[in-house]
């Protein structure tokens, strides 16, 4: 019987794969470079032509379904949009041209910029054209910091490569593709649901499509600095370890880390492998802090590439049920952030965006922001080291995962393993979280425990968590985490909803929280529902009065929580969600925002300021 399963999901496997899913699944990418912000390089932004392909005219055979990249017969013929033929003879037949279609502006979801594509899942193909003079000596780097979901990617009619994940940056080396003079760059988007992706089928946030963060041109030596790590040790914060990865001609290569502020040189030579690892006396660093965010200059250096970083250093530790920032305690007083600009209406996409979500939450006197459900744009980390907000990050791990298919474990595990590759000398991130609110199956927890495993292999300096569930008795006046997975996580986390999807508000009141007591509690999700300035008494579902008392009571419980060490409520700002479809109330918005879709605070925001500043006073002040 178990061999007869065993055949059949072999044979779906296999299936999957002759379709070109798996294998397509971000091949032909290039080691992702490490901190695209501070290297020369040239911004591909701006308008894009484009064309929506519901059938996949332009991708597929129609008869067989096959897509064209994969059939060699059909590489150079007029048909796929990515060849981007000009009509050049009144009796050619090309039924495409991206000369004279319309333009879509690149970052951006497309949602957002055509009232045809709102609710549009499917494929669109995006053209750009560029010139680009390189030196002989230079290798080029095609850097794109997020589309969604699935990606193929065409340069002057060649297929360079694919990616699958709609939140994760990946690059291609581009070098042998390029020519001086009219580079055509074709890359087909499609964002549809499908049950191996992750996020799946359904989540409470719009599925926006299209190239929604920036596309980068980016210019190295032949043998560049790829990648670099260097944080305190958790362990022993008097040293800093890390190390520093080469690629081309790695071997051998005299390489050199330097903080200039306080006069630390490190140097040394690569290994076989271009790697160079390090450790250093920490005792001339100081310390990061969200009241004082210090960030150092950091030069790394090999022959021809120098890359400066700016890097803060802190240790995040928990012992018992605190969280200790540099050895003090803390709380975490948070708020969950979508990754959407409400004015805008759509996809947050610029620093001016992240200056505004994580300046409303430096507004409620937060140190800590939970950038949910998926990597967020890297302006956020970045913005948020500066600032001072400590962050939870997250993938889409989301919901009704499958967890038993292996296509929907590895888009998992290479979306976990690039938000850490990408943003692991950020000091403001403390948490990896490899989940959100999943079903309790058996399969589900090797799932977890894998990426788990991962995440630590390449850091072992920050939190593991996961946000999971309460337990469902309404009835019970007794709240538990049965979750298994609480035992694997550093921080234990859950969403509760007490008084909104158990309950009114008064039911805080009824319950009482039955804890770990050596692992610091933290609440990621609770919140309700209010439009922006609909009034009615405090038991009417909708209204700014109910969502308040809410938030009350909540804090009135959680505070008789002894573990409690932080939370991150539902949610800074309203968000649009296709599952949210009450008339005159929801019109596709998730009402649980702080603040309103048009940017107008709702009363709960007031008392939840009101409670940071309390918590605020009380750590600061060792109080
Ligand atoms: C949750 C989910 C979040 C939803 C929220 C809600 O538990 O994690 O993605 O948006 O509830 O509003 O129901």
């Amino acid at each position: 019987m178990q061999k007869h399963r065993f055949i059949i999901v072999l044979i779906n496997i296999l299936w999957l794969f002759s379709l070109g899913y798996g294998q397509g699944d971000n091949n032909k990418t290039t080691s992702l470079l490490q901190n695209t912000y501070n290297r020369k390089s040239i911004s591909l932004n701006g308008n894009w032509k484009y064309i929506i392909d519901p059938y996949e005219t332009g991708y597929r055979n129609h008869r067989n379904w096959m897509p064209f990249d994969q059939v060699s017969s059909t590489k150079a013929s007029a048909k796929p949009y990515y060849t981007d033929k000009k009509i050049e003879n009144r009796w050619d037949r090309i039924e495409y041209n991206f000369e004279t279609s319309n333009e879509i502006a690149v970052p951006g979801d497309w949602n957002s910029q055509s009232d045809k594509l709102l609710y549009y899942e499917g494929t669109v193909w995006y053209r750009t054209k560029f010139d680009y003079d390189l030196q002989a000596d230079k290798k080029l780097i095609l850097h794109f910091g997020a589309v969604n979901y699935r990606t193929d990617v065409y340069l002057n009619g060649e297929k360079i490569g694919a990616h699958s994940g709609g939140y994760d940056p990946f690059n291609f080396d581009i070098t042998t593709y390029i020519k001086a003079k009219g580079n055509s760059l074709v890359v087909r988007v499609d964002n549809r649901r499908e049950k191996e992706r992750v996020p799946n089928l359904t989540t409470d946030w719009w599925n926006y499509g299209g190239i929604t963060r920036e596309v980068t041109l980016i210019e190295v030596p032949k043998t560049y600095i790829q990648d670099y790590f260097i944080q305190l040790n958790k362990d022993a914060p008097e040293k800093v370890n890390g190390y520093l990865q080469l690629v081309g001609d790695p071997k051998e290569k005299k390489v050199s880390i330097e903080i200039p502020e306080v006069k630390i040189k490190i140097e040394g030579k690569t290994d076989e492998k271009g790697r160079f690892t390090f450790e250093f006396s920490s005792k001339k660093l100081k310390r990061w802090y969200p009241e004082s965010p210090k960030l150092y200059d950091v030069h790394f250096s090999v022959e021809n590439d120098k890359i400066t970083d700016q890097i803060g250093f802190r240790t995040i530790t928990a012992k018992g049920a605190d969280i200790l920032l540099n050895g003090k305690s803390i709380f975490l007083r948070g708020i969950s952030v979508h990754e959407e600009n409400p004015l805008r209406k759509g996809r947050a996409n610029s620093i001016e965006d992240a200056k505004m979500l994580l300046g409303w939450a430096k507004e409620l006197n937060c140190n800590f922001v939970r950038l949910a459900h998926y990597p967020h744009n890297e302006n956020m980390p970045r913005l948020a080291d500066q600032m001072g907000l400590l962050l939870w990050e997250e993938i889409p791990v989301y919901w009704g995962i499958d967890y038993e298919n292996p296509i929907a474990f590895n888009q998992a595990k290479s979306q976990l393993e690039t938000l850490i590759h990408r943003d692991k000398n950020r000091a403001s991130v403390i948490v990896w979280s490899v989940a959100n609110e999943t079903p309790e199956v058996p399969s589900r927890l090797v799932f977890l425990r894998k990426l788990k495993d991962l995440a630590l292999a390449i850091d072992n300096t920050r939190f593991i968590s996961a946000a999971l569930e309460r337990d469902e008795k309404s009835t019970a006046n007794t709240v538990k985490i049965p979750d298994p997975f609480a035992e694997d996580v550093d921080m234990l986390a859950c969403n509760e909803y007490i008084g909104w999807y158990s309950g009114l508000p008064d039911r805080c009141g009824e319950v009482t929280w039955d804890l770990p007591t050596d692992k610091p509690f933290f609440v990621s999700e609770f919140g309700g529902g209010a439009l922006y300035n609909y009034h009615g008494d405090k038991r009417t579902r909708w209204t700014e009065e109910y969502m308040k008392y809410l938030y009350e009571e909540q804090i009135k419980m959680l505070k008789k929580i002894p573990t409690l060490r932080g939370m991150t409520p539902w949610v800074l700002v309203d968000f649009r969600s296709p599952r949210r479809n009450l008339p005159k109330i929801q019109d596709g918005w998730n009402r649980k925002g702080l603040i309103s879709d048009r940017g107008f605070k709702k009363q709960a925001f007031y008392v939840l300021k009101k409670f940071y500043s309390e918590m605020k006073q009380r750590y600061e002040t060792g109080n």
